[in-house]
């Protein structure tokens, strides 16, 4: 009992000081007009590709930085990069998620004047990344219904702590078995506040909506700061 009582205890504080740095960096982040997104999935949901097709969307005059966390490898920053836009690369071997001081760490060095997004895209996973605050305007949850539509059921805490769930891949559902239905009923018995986007990078079916909200969000964060 004391032992578990101790666990709870080093835990509650190592949150409570990365919640400490992540609110430096949301204060730092909307004094510049800055809207900051915290994306996370489960592996391969589409978290890159959705990434990929809104920097394509907004085009080369929206200065956007991609702050990638993996495992290994810089694939994903690659992908950026070739984009024209700044990738950053984090590898956390086998850490699971990331966590402000990473994110913190990894922005010294860039000049955030003039940026109008910081894309974070968070290790595939849906259990860690859910808690650890880093600073984001707003987390969107990827599901895909690949996956099964029962995942918000079994891993409710990615989509307790989203403000947005994107059902990508929905090309693939006329493919697909009556198991990989319903993502968005169990998503919404878990956090009826979620506003749900349904989407295709393959296709680009539904990204038009997706990018609304984006725009009017990245205007949000500019209007709050005094930036026109
Ligand atoms: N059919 C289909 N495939 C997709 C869609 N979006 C992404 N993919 C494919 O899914 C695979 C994984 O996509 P990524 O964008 O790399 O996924 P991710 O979530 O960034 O993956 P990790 O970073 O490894 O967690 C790739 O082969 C994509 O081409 C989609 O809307 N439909
Ligand atoms: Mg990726």
């Amino acid at each position: 009992m004391t032992e578990k009582r101790q666990r709870i205890d080093v835990r509650q504080s190592v949150t409570r000081s990365n919640d400490a740095e992540a609110a430096a960096l949301r204060q730092a982040f909307a004094a510049k007009g800055i809207w900051v997104v915290n994306l996370v999935s489960s592996p391969g949901a589409g978290k890159t590709s959705l990434i990929e097709k809104t920097l394509e969307r907004l085009g080369p005059e929206v200065r956007a930085v991609v702050v990638e966390g993996d495992p290994y490898t810089s694939l994903d920053a690659d992908r950026i990069t070739a984009l024209g836009a700044t990738g950053i690369q984090i590898n956390t071997r086998a850490g699971c998620h990331l966590d402000a001081v990473m994110i913190r760490r990894a922005l010294a060095d860039v000049d955030l004047c003039d940026t109008a997004l910081i894309v974070i895209e968070n290790v595939g996973n849906l259990l860690c990344p859910a808690a650890w605050d880093l600073g984001q305007s707003h987390t969107v949850v990827l599901a895909s219904p690949t996956e099964g539509g029962d995942k918000p059921l079994k891993y409710p805490e990615a989509f307790i702590r989203s403000d947005v769930l994107v059902i990508n891949k929905t090309d693939l559902l006329p493919h697909l078995p009556p198991s990989s239905a319903g993502l968005a009923k169990n998503a919404r018995a878990v956090n009826a506040a979620l506003r749900i986007f349904e989407t295709s990078c393959i296709t680009g079916g539904g990204l038009d909506l997706w990018m609304d909200w984006v725009r009017a969000r990245m205007a949000d964060a500019r209007k709050a700061a005094g930036r026109a």
